[in-house]
């Protein structure tokens, strides 16, 4: 009886058992069934919103500084996140290239077109075919010169001008602590005709208009290139030797193989020569913090998000804001910077 007793106890104990276990496995079953399920739909989503729903045609202008090589990655960074489908590509500074590319996109029947325009005038027959073809053109960086009007929609990018202001801002400031009363500037300016080039001259030129103690002896292209910047550099040290003051440069680039002649030289840039820079690479920041140059004005590449929000809502007949400038600062000597973050670009 006993012995019965235990039995029954243990054959009872072992159905229980047996029970726990094929309601864990169940749950097992359901979970792996719903969680299979969860990703396996969310791939679904993400290949739709991937494939069909919108298709981007970005043409980059080159890969001249570390600021353009900054803006492709956060594009494309941008356009994945967003689950936009992506055809880059990069023109290697020339605008004929960028007309094949833009007439690429509009046969392949692309819902949305972006491009940074290498220059500003030459874009009107190629716009007129995009418009043509129903397909909107967004902007990115740099603005165009057409003489019909409507034939993008919208621009996203900095405000070259106040950059320039920027700059000159810096200088009057610097010129006052130096106590000089007279302050010889050379510019070396950006690609011709690009709209960084025209507005970042015109906002210095502006503001420095209203200081006698300021005066540009010259202004040379260096084309947004680090060679092209010491070669300048090179050529305006022959010219002006020790009579210049300031080096004012359109972006980080071309100051960076500036400085390298200027140190060749036997200046001290920073402390012989001020030296004032625009865009604010990681590069540049790092010499800026070994006094090497004195003021950089940031001109940031990060408008990934901008462009795809933007082509979204393109793409859903929505209107869209004609002009976006990101939040733009400076860096200088006149600051702390030792807990700058790191620059991403
Ligand atoms: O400053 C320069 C680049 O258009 C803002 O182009 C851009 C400029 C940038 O090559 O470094």
């Amino acid at each position: 009886m006993k012995n019965g007793k235990n039995n029954m106890h243990r054959r009872e104990g072992s159905r229980r058992r047996t029970g726990r276990l094929r309601v864990l496995l169940l749950l097992a079953v359901c979970t792996t069934l719903l969680v299979g399920c969860l990703s396996g739909c969310g791939e679904k989503e993400t290949m739709a919103d991937k494939g069909a729903e919108l298709l981007l045609g970005f043409s980059q202008l080159g890969s001249e500084s570390a600021w353009r090589i900054g803006n492709t990655r956060d594009i494309e960074k941008k356009a994945e996140e967003y689950g936009i489908s992506l055809m880059l590509e990069n023109a290697n500074q020339k605008q004929e290239n960028q007309i094949a590319a833009l007439r690429r996109f509009i046969a392949y029947k692309v819902d949305v077109i972006a491009f940074s325009p290498i220059v500003e005038e030459g874009w009107d027959n190629v716009l007129k075919e995009a418009k043509e073809a129903g397909i909107p053109v967004i902007l990115v960086d740099r603005d165009v010169n057409t003489k019909e009007s409507g034939l993008t929609t919208c621009l996203i990018g900095a405000d070259f001008y106040k950059e320039g202001v920027m700059a000159a801002e810096y200088l009057i400031r610097k010129t006052n602590a130096l106590g000089k009363d007279h302050m010889k500037i050379v510019e070396i300016t950006g690609t011709e005709d690009s709209t960084p080039m025209r507005q970042r001259q015109a906002g210095f030129m502006d503001t420095i208009k209203q200081d006698s103690r300021l005066e540009v002896i010259k202004s040379v292209n260096g084309d947004f290139l680090k060679s092209q910047g010491a070669e300048c550099m090179r050529e305006l040290l022959k010219t002006y030797g020790s009579d210049i003051d300031v080096v004012y440069s359109h972006n980080d680039e071309m100051t960076l193989g500036a400085l390298t002649e200027i140190e060749q030289a036997g200046y001290q840039p920073g402390k012989d020569i001020v030296i004032i820079s625009i865009d604010g690479g990681q590069d540049a920041i790092d010499v800026l913090k070994e006094g090497k140059i004195n003021c950089i004005v940031e001109c940031t590449p990060m408008l990934g998000s901008t462009v795809m929000e933007t082509a979204k809502k393109l793409k859903n007949g929505e209107t869209v804001d004609q002009l976006i400038h990101p939040e733009e600062r400076y860096f200088s000597d006149e600051q702390d910077l030792s807990n700058l973050e790191p620059r991403g670009y």
